[in-house]
């Protein structure tokens, strides 16, 4: 029924609980004043256009912290009613789960964590998300999954995602990109155009609820 395609949220996604947002953000802003304070960093800076040397004003709020599953655009993305029809996502709706958050990156456009999903979260990733923003690669399923943290005056949210995987296609075509040193949050590596992601060495177990948001 009519219904069914007028309900369509904007997006599927995992949303942090607020206690777990507060303690990404601040991990974000650690983040972002050791790389902000680092020689190398300032030394790159002409690489890209961070106008300011000041991250945490470079990057604005996006606002409740969650990993996208399926962008629906209320029913206007491709795919978007066949997913929210699918079983698994029905049954899931409104359950916990256990995001684990492998590295934190910054580029001249977004700041983001990085999700690693596990094989039955991987049952709510759409098919296609890869394929649909890098034709010409196989990126491993899942491989876009994150959590956009800020992004740069006039960037759309969207881009994070793209900007982890540029830096996964990167790494898939050999680059490892340089390791810089060791921050405490664990080691740092610049991929070179302003492009910059610390792997944790202490992965960041976060609970969050699959759900969707309507806006
Ligand atoms: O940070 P995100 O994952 O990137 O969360 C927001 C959310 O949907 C609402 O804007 C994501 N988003 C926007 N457009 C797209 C798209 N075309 N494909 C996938 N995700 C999208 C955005």
């Amino acid at each position: 029924c009519s219904m069914v395609e007028t309900s369509l949220p904007f997006y599927f996604g995992w949303f942090l609980c607020p206690t777990q947002q507060e303690k990404l953000r601040n991990m974000a802003n650690e983040f972002l004043s050791a790389v902000g304070s680092l020689e190398a960093f300032k030394e790159h800076v002409g690489d890209c256009k961070y106008e300011l040397m000041n991250l945490q004003q470079y990057f604005q709020d996006k606002g409740v912290l969650h990993c996208t599953t399926k962008f629906c655009d209320y029913g206007k993305a491709n795919g978007a009613k066949e997913y929210a029809e699918k079983q698994v996502v029905r049954e899931s709706y409104g359950s916990k789960a256990d995001l684990v958050l492998t590295a934190l990156f910054l580029t001249p456009r977004t700041l983001g964590a990085q999700v690693s999903l596990t094989e039955a979260q991987l049952q709510l990733w759409p098919e296609d998300a890869e394929k649909e923003a890098v034709q010409s690669a196989d990126l491993p399923r899942g491989s876009r999954a994150h959590v956009t943290l800020g992004c740069a005056e006039g960037v759309d949210p969207v881009q994070t995602g793209l900007d982890l995987l540029e830096v996964v296609l990167q790494c898939q075509q050999g680059d490892k990109g340089e390791h810089v040193q060791d921050l405490e949050l664990g080691p740092l590596t610049y991929y070179g155009k302003g492009v910059w992601m610390v792997k944790l060495s202490e992965p960041l177990n976060t609970p969050a609820i699959f759900s969707s948001f309507y806006g």
